[in-house]
């Protein structure tokens, strides 16, 4: 389906019309002195999402100017003369004009009911979200989209709305620079405790004018507000309702949509990044478990037993201002049928379907939907089952292996009311943006990674001659944090306030800030020795991080505790002959995002329109990776042991370099979420090399090790004290930035390396000093430098705005190879699977 502008229907003759009326817009912006600035639209469009959008919105005073009938009909006649009424005062700062364009017709959407909550597990809903993406992304120019936006955005529901309008914005080529706002500011009521609305509504009321809006206080989130310690489960509560962590979800099925237009969905390796990207949360949710003296989470086995995990979330929807439902300890799946939604779920079909894919993972290959049959004992398999589990639109045979994950979470987010007697809508679990906050939900994604698992137990186990580096050798790793013992994390509590206005949609304005208390770390560096027997070279670096010991405080068997190193870093680095010295700062980790990328108030400090590309590249970073702040499980007091390992690869051999190294908006954080248009950087197998079982005889950790690795025992302190970053000058924080000085040196640089020649150099006692935020002591040479994908030299250019190479392309696609003919020689796969690596 494709809308033309209003300028298209009209016939060749009048082209002279036609021009006008394509330069309208262009006018009307000239008359009001603005040009078209999609992110201010984008901003306003996202504020305050129940008030009608011709009130003014943001800071700024934003309206749009639009066509009388974009109105919704409620506001029809009451909208213009509004709107006319608010520019006479101040509160106009920028008008944006909006195109008038035909509207198709957009009854399948209105007639999804407006106050409705929207999950994209819900086939129904997911089909609606789809469409609304398709009719988004084919608008031909951003004023004819914006123009269907203004159109929708008070008309039709507006959880469905903002999924869509996000998704669009973030894969559009003429929007992709745009910034999302959090969602923790366009629906707040997703995120923090329901109370918080009432005491923020009495505190704007009370302090409404220019002279109180300052003396308004900050709202308090106590940690401890939806159980008590009384429920064992609720140690995990700083993990499960972190702000950082629930937005981190969010964002990523916002990158991954599972339906929706081809090229969106199909995403370079999207499948296996869906069993990566979530066997690291079970695999963090584990690591803090056993910190917090709780066994690894159960896999969900029997959908016919009670579920012993309650969970009480205390959220509004905000829209609806109706609570999101609880789930009392004991309640028993049952089949749901609820005619409203177009939702059956029988659990007979979960577990035939859970069936299937166990078959095929046990007989190695999987049926296609035209009868066809396809080997997955090889490095595509899991990229297969993960579409195939989630599922998304490229399931290899959605009829025969179903729609297993996706109906699971709903099966369970309607336990409470499968039926539709009660008219409850589903609760946590069934909304990516809240689903993390609920035990049950580890306890679906342990039984998906369980399975997920028996697949990789059949692949062929690295050998030696896989693993090793040859010449290279890791001689020494150390971590060292300023003030404590070498070898050792320390985490704490911090506070931390966010503005919450956005979401508020209630007189009067004003700023309305909340603050939590979420865990965080000192800041630490890794100090890596390696030998280099060879020539100059580049070398991968690893790092990944897992607990020592076991439930019962015994070291755990190795085949365990495989699954259970979680990645904190992956870099590059210049190997020179002889010694070097790697020093790497953990807020470089190309896992994690700082925090205040995560809340930046994207009205402050965005760079001017005309400002260079790069600046507002920076600005706009990818908001999708882990928080930075949970960058590192919680510990105990006395100290957690665990096992820090650095392995360092050929890069030749194992890394994609980027097609775009200039566009480094998204380039920070690619573990868990991969880049934006471009193959993800690990040609492994994501999660290697764990991911399979040890070779033969090497049943633990240091046997497994080859002259590339090394394992660390390392300590994890908690300091069980808080700290406040608010400034106590009496002026409150307008945004986070305020509280988080800005990240320095750019996440874009490499580690730096000093070569010893003399070698047998120690670090001075107590560690490396800090790194020296505002400036990179030693930068790499700038020939040198346009061989890394983590920065290296712009291009100076603008990223492709070719939607159909966003995202790499297709599945297939490692980068270069020799085995599938796709490339160059370099041999990343493994001899031991035979030389000719078809897939299919
Ligand atoms: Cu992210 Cu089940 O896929 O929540």
């Amino acid at each position: 389906m494709r809308f033309s502008s209003f300028g298209f229907f009209v016939g060749r003759e009048t082209m002279a019309s036609i021009n006008l009326i394509l330069l309208l817009p262009l006018l009307a912006a000239i008359v009001h002195g603005q040009r078209f600035n999609s992110q201010d639209a984008c901003l306003a469009m996202l504020e305050r999402v129940n008030e009608p959008l011709f009130m003014p919105k943001c800071e700024k005073g934003i309206v749009f100017d639009m066509p009388a009938e974009y109105m919704s009909p409620r506001y029809q006649k009451a909208g213009t003369v509004l709107s006319n009424r608010f520019g006479e005062g101040n509160r106009v700062g920028v008008r944006i004009p909006i195109k008038k364009i035909q509207m198709p017709n957009f009854d399948e959407f209105m007639k999804f009911p407006r106050l409705a909550q929207f999950s994209n597990f819900i086939p129904m809903h997911r089909n609606l979200g789809a469409k609304l993406i398709a009719i988004f992304m084919e608008m031909r120019t951003v004023e004819d989209f914006f123009a269907v936006a203004t159109y929708l955005r008070d008309r039709i529901n507006p959880n469905l709305f903002v999924y869509a309008f996000s998704v669009a914005i973030m894969h559009r080529s003429d929007t992709r620079n745009v910034r999302l706002p959090p969602v923790t500011e366009t629906f707040p009521g997703k995120f923090v405790d329901g109370s918080v609305f009432m005491r923020a509504r009495e505190e704007s009321s009370v302090l409404s004018d220019a002279s109180t809006v300052n003396m308004r206080a900050t709202i308090e989130i106590p940690p401890d507000y939806t159980a008590t310690l009384l429920e064992p489960e609720h140690r995990l509560a700083y993990f499960r309702e972190d702000l950082g962590i629930n937005l981190h979800h969010w964002h990523w099925h916002l990158v991954n949509p599972f339906s929706g237009p081809r090229d969106l969905v199909q995403k370079n390796r999207r499948g296996e990044l869906f069993y990566y990207a979530h066997q690291q949360i079970i695999g963090r949710y584990d690591f803090e478990r056993l910190c917090n003296r709780l066994p690894r989470a159960a896999r969900l086995q029997n959908f016919n037993e009670p579920i012993p995990e309650a969970y009480f979330p205390k959220l509004s929807t905000q829209i609806a201002s109706r609570n999101w439902a609880s789930r009392p300890g004991g309640l028993i799946m049952r089949d749901v049928n609820r005619e409203a939604d177009q939702l059956r779920v029988d659990l007979a079909d979960l577990d035939r379907w859970r069936s299937r894919f166990l078959e095929a993972v046990q007989k190695g290959r999987v049926e296609a939907a035209n009868g066809t049959t396809i080997n997955i004992i090889n490095d595509i398999g899991i990229d297969i089952l993960g579409d195939m589990m989630e599922p998304s639109d490229y399931s290899i045979n959605r009829p025969l292996y179903g729609d297993f994950h996706n109906l699971l979470h709903v099966a369970i987010s309607l336990i409470h009311d499968p039926d539709l007697r009660h008219l409850e809508t589903f609760s946590v679990v069934g909304e990516a943006a809240t689903a993390m906050r609920d035990p049950v939900f580890y306890r679906i994604h342990s039984l998906v990674q369980e399975m997920f698992n028996q697949h990789k137990l059949t692949l062929p186990r690295y050998t030696v001659e896989q693993l090793d580096f040859q010449g290279v050798t890791v001689q020494r790793v150390e971590l060292s944090t300023p003030n404590v013992p070498v070898n050792t994390f320390q985490t704490f509590w911090q506070k931390s306030t966010v503005d919450l206005s956005r979401g508020m949609d209630f007189f009067p304005r004003g700023p309305v800030f909340a603050r939590f208390q979420h865990l965080q770390h000192t800041d630490f560096s890794l100090n890596i020795d390696v030998n280099n027997a060879g020539a100059r070279r580049q070398g991968l670096v690893r790092v990944y991080l897992a607990p020592k010991n076991d439930e019962r405080n015994r070291d755990m068997a190795f085949v365990e505790q495989r699954n259970m190193f979680i990645e904190i870093d992956k870099f590059l680095v210049d190997l020179q002959p002889g010694p070097n010295k790697i020093v790497r700062a953990s807020r470089q980790s190309t896992v994690s995002i700082p925090f205040d990328q995560s809340f930046r108030n994207l009205e402050v400090g965005r760079p001017a329109d005309n400002a260079s590309a790069n600046a507002q590249d920076n600005f706009n970073f990818c908001g999708c990776g882990w928080p930075h702040h949970m960058l590192i499980p919680k510990g105990t007091p006395e100290g957690f042991p665990s096992v820090l390992f650095v392995m360092v690869s050929n890069a030749e051999t194992d890394w994609n370099p980027r097609r775009n190294p200039g566009s480094s908006q998204c380039a920070e954080a690619s573990a868990y979420c991969g880049l934006r248009g471009e193959l993800y950087p690990d040609r492994r197998p994501m999660g290697y090399p764990f991911d399979r079982l040890p070779r033969n005889g090497a049943v633990t950790l240091q046997t497994f090790l080859t002259g590339n690795m090394r394992a660390q025992d390392v300590t994890i302190r908690f300091n069980d004290r808080i700290v406040d970053n608010t400034p106590n000058n009496g002026e409150r924080p307008r945004t986070t930035d305020v509280l988080f000085p800005p990240l320095q040196p750019a996440r874009g640089q490499p580690a730096r390396v000093q070569t010893q020649p003399g070698g047998g150099q120690t670090w001075p006692q107590g560690g490396q000093p800090q790194p020296n935020w505002g400036r990179p002591q030693q930068p790499p040479p700038r020939n040198q430098n346009q061989n890394f994908p983590w920065g290296g030299q712009s291009s100076g250019g603008r990223p492709p705005t070719d939607f159909n190479n966003l995202f790499g392309g297709d599945r297939n696609n490692r980068g270069p190879n020799p085995g599938n003919g796709r490339g160059n020689s370099n041999p990343i796969w493994f001899p031991g699977q035979g030389g000719n690596r078809r897939w299919f």
